[in-house]
């Protein structure tokens, strides 16, 4: 048996040289070690053997399965070098400039934090399965209101102070949840998407107060989708971006386009600080199952589909995450400020 698995390794390795596709590579690893590889195949003979073979045999497979793992992960590596070098050499792009702004002695810029931020959200849902959909900064009173259940009269509207044009028809934007409406409206379910952008409120300015701002819509559309669908994905978002698992807790929270609404919280601590009033429950995701008068104004029966969806403030995430005190500094212009977060 042991030398059975010699022979294994052996013709592995003579197969892997050869191979100049990634998805190759991938077959030959599971008709190595897969659940019906040739290596899974011999060991079934392993209740055949006397203890002391076991002995040998068992630490002498896993062994060979880490080799064959390292053999693959370099020659994976090893082929996408190839392509992406063979993709830049047809490229007409001068990846040198880079380096000769730094020789000439120019500044090169970087992101701001909140387009890092955003970034970086996109990301964690895009690999989730999520669209990125975007949407305009100037509104009419549908999209904004009336399709969020937020008819004429109701109070809810004085919940966002809004910068209303002439017409008092169209209007900036105050959330994103615009973006709903509008994603609703351009697919069938199921769906989901995510919709990043400027908000504008008609708001006094402070510490955590700004007209104008960021933030990032969510929906998910499908059938029975739960509560425990929107935790799951909330959780996932934020152990990606504070890079451990988040303790969370839902609170009821009011919103006329979802029912049941709630405010997610994040138990939250300081770096560096004791417990007291450093550390707690920080109000950070407002979201809820869709209202069913919102699905219908997208043209979704809410008979047969339902979904979540979320409104996350970016700039207080950037403050959260980078410890800012202030709001204003995000969009100050501030020179000194903004050098502090460049990407490169
Ligand atoms: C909304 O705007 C809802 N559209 C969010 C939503 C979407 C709820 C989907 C449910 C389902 P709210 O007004 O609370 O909710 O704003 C959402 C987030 O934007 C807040 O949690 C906060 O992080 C941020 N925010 C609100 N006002 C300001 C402001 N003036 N300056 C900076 N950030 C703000």
């Amino acid at each position: 048996m042991l030398q059975k698995m010699d022979e294994i390794f052996d013709d592995f390795q003579t197969k892997l040289q050869n191979l100049t596709k990634q998805a190759d590579v991938l077959s030959l690893k599971s008709s190595v070690i897969g659940k019906k590889g040739s290596l899974a195949e011999i060991l079934k003979s392993l209740k055949d053997a006397t203890p002391e073979q076991r002995k040998e045999i068992g630490p002498k497979s896993n062994q060979i399965k880490q080799d064959i793992e390292k053999n693959i992960m370099a020659k994976l590596q090893e082929i996408e070098l190839k392509e992406v070098n063979a993709k830049l050499a047809e490229s007409k792009l001068d990846f040198s400039l880079v380096d000769s702004v730094k020789d000439l002695g120019l500044q090169a810029g970087g992101l701001h934090p909140v387009s890092q931020i955003q970034r970086e959200i996109e990301d964690i849902f895009v690999s989730m399965g999520f669209d990125v959909l975007d949407g305009p900064h100037i509104e009419d009173d549908f999209h904004n209101f009336e399709a969020l259940n937020i008819p004429d009269t109701h109070p809810a509207r004085d919940m966002q102070d809004t910068f209303w044009f002439k017409d008092m028809e169209h209007l900036l934007r105050t959330h994103t949840s615009t973006i709903q409406v509008r994603g609703m409206q351009s697919r069938k379910p199921p769906f989901k998407f995510v919709g990043p952008g400027k908000v504008f409120r008609c708001e006094r300015t402070d510490a955590t107060h700004e007209m104008c701002f960021h933030q990032l819509e969510g929906m998910m559309v499908g059938k029975d989708i739960t509560v425990g669908n929107l935790i799951y994905f909330m959780k996932t978002l934020l152990k990606e971006i504070f890079k451990k698992d988040m303790e969370v807790r839902l609170r009821p929270g009011y919103f006329p386009f979802v029912e049941p609404g709630f405010e997610l919280d994040i138990r939250w601590k300081k770096p560096g600080k004791g417990e007291s009033k450093h550390s707690g429950w920080l109000e950070l995701l407002p979201c809820g199952m869709v209202h069913p008068n919102v699905l219908r104004a997208g043209g979704i029966d809410p008979e047969e589909y339902n979904g979540f969806a979320f409104g996350l403030g970016l700039d207080r995430l950037v403050m959260v995450k980078y410890m800012i005190e202030d709001i204003r500094h995000l969009h100050s212009g501030d020179l000194r400020f903004n050098k502090q977060f460049k990407a490169y």
